[in-house]
């Protein structure tokens, strides 16, 4: 078993069964003229997580342990995006809609990739999806089956939206749930802090969060 000081206590992981979840680092929430921005969001906060979710990434890779990578995006002909979805709220630009970066949240779409520090390599899994939460409409829990995984470490964007529904649907699957600080971010400071109070609080209800220094100090 491997230790990370983390909060809000010590995690334990088995090297033999963990694996890497980056929740969608894709340009459609990183980079200018995506979905993030056309809902009135600074994605510039967001850049903050690359190059610790690259290390990680780095460091997985490194030790030969499974890396799950996930994508919020929709079909071209959006039979998967509830209405509910599209229309809400004003956006400059809707869920389908051509933008700088291709359609808005398209699958296969420039916008939809993955940034690319944070690019999947061959035998990595990709992971689809059209919901905020990862296990919602796709195969991640047969993924995890067959991998044998028992303890989950989450970076990606954005910390409250889409990392915490997947570490909740997770957490609520009897997974151990880690979240690297650094590799997680959200368009509001605020938010993101506030996400790593209530992952912690009440005995870690929802998981663990760690700097990456400790989990890097672990691995090693
Ligand atoms: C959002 C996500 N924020 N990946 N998606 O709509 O967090």
């Amino acid at each position: 078993m491997m230790t990370v000081e983390a909060n809000p206590f010590a995690f334990h992981f088995d090297p033999t069964s963990v694996a890497l979840i980056v929740i969608d680092m894709q340009c459609d929430f990183i980079n200018p003229g995506g979905f993030g921005e056309t809902l009135g969001n600074d994605v510039s906060h967001l850049q903050r997580a690359v190059s610790p979710t690259k290390d990680l990434l780095t460091l997985f890779r490194h030790k030969g342990w499974p890396v799950i990578h996930t994508r919020e995006n929709h079909l071209p002909d959006l039979s998967d995006c509830p209405p509910a979805k599209r229309d809400r709220g004003s956006p400059s630009l809707r869920i389908g809609d051509d933008g700088p970066m291709g359609r808005i949240l398209i699958r296969g779409e420039p916008g939809a990739k993955i940034v690319p520090d944070c690019t999947p390599i061959e035998g990595e899994h990709v992971i689809d999806k059209p919901g905020k939460g990862a296990f919602y409409a796709t195969n991640l829990d047969k993924i995890l089956s067959k991998l044998g995984t028992k303890s989950l470490v989450f970076a990606g964007v954005t910390t409250e939206v889409c990392v915490q529904s997947t570490m909740r649907e997770a957490n609520d699957r009897g997974f151990e749930c880690l979240l690297i600080e650094e590799a997680t971010e959200s368009y509001f400071p605020e938010f993101k802090a506030a996400t790593l109070k209530m992952i912690q609080a009440q005995g870690g209800i929802v998981g663990w969060t760690s700097a990456l220094a400790n989990f890097q100090a672990a691995a090693s």
